[in-house]
């Protein structure tokens, strides 16, 4: 071997030095920032999170999809998003309205990069989705892209249809929105409880299921700002969902559903 190839060999073996010891950095140097492990029972514990209650899915032609304190507790080690046909609760015409829980971590824990990661259990009934997702900064404000704010679904969950919706959403909901998705179908995630991760660089996003990335984005330009948690059921009869890959239609005598938790974790990078 000449003198130029030991050199370039050198060189090579410390560019993968170096590439080896950014990696372990990336995986060791995790702390515990927030956790919630869902022990006790009733409502989830206040100094960490909001339950919302509102018509979140209003619909003018059929049963509108509200979220209700009552439809998130604590049971057997888990967070319970419960789902159910309710009686019409607003003064429109419909003979039913649905219900379900979410929590919201707003004004109680937000933080910006680092690990988030939930341990569930997909609920398998149609008509209803379940999420684990962050808002970032402003995600309604329009212009800079994602960079003020931006949505992060790091999954939603259609135990129904196998399937795994990932996404970023950005400049606001109305005819500037933007956004990028990843869709997964796995038999195997409706079964059991399975981890959903993601961990957010200021260079980038990445997705893991079960500690496998399934997804690596800069969205709209990842988000330089705070954000907050939100673990939440959804149900709406807008047409959009009827046959669809999405939720599919609700059916009152499908309910009860439920979604189980069994915790959250977050990481900052030390
Ligand atoms: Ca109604
Ligand atoms: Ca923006
Ligand atoms: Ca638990």
């Amino acid at each position: 071997m000449n003198f130029k190839s030991t050199i370039f060999l050198l060189m090579i073996g410390l560019f993968c030095y170096n590439l080896s010891n950014a990696q372990q950095k990336i995986e060791k140097n995790w702390k515990l920032t927030f956790s919630d492990e869902f022990n006790g029972s009733g409502a989830p514990d206040p100094s960490k999170w909001n339950t919302p209650e509102y018509n979140r899915r209003n619909n003018k032609n059929g049963p509108d999809g509200w979220w209700s304190k009552e439809d998130s507790y604590l049971e057997n080690g888990n967070l319970v998003i419960r789902v159910r046909a309710i009686p019409n609760t607003n003064n429109d015409n419909d003979s039913i309205d649905y219900s379900c829980g979410a929590l919201e971590s707003k004004g109680k824990f937000e933080q910006k990069y680092g690990k988030f990661e939930i341990r569930c259990q997909l609920p398998k009934k149609q008509g209803w989705w379940v999420a684990f997702w962050m808002m970032q900064g402003k995600v309604s404000q329009v212009g800079n892209e994602g960079v003020d704010g931006s949505e992060v679904d790091i999954f939603e969950g259609f135990g129904w249809g196998d399937k795994i919706n990932q996404a970023i959403h950005w400049d606001g909901y109305g005819k500037e929105h933007k956004k990028v998705t990843h869709a997964l179908y796995n038999s195997k995630l409706s079964e059991g409880f399975h981890t959903y991760t993601l961990e957010w660089y200021p260079e980038v996003y990445k997705f893991f299921i079960d500690g496998v990335e399934t997804w690596s984005t800069t969205g709209g330009g990842v988000c330089n700002q705070s954000g907050h948690l939100l673990i939440t059921g959804e149900i709406s009869t807008d047409s959009w969902l009827a046959g669809s890959d999405w939720a599919n239609q609700p059916l009152p005598g499908l309910y009860p559903d439920y979604f189980l938790v069994d915790w959250v974790r977050v990481y900052s990078l030390k």
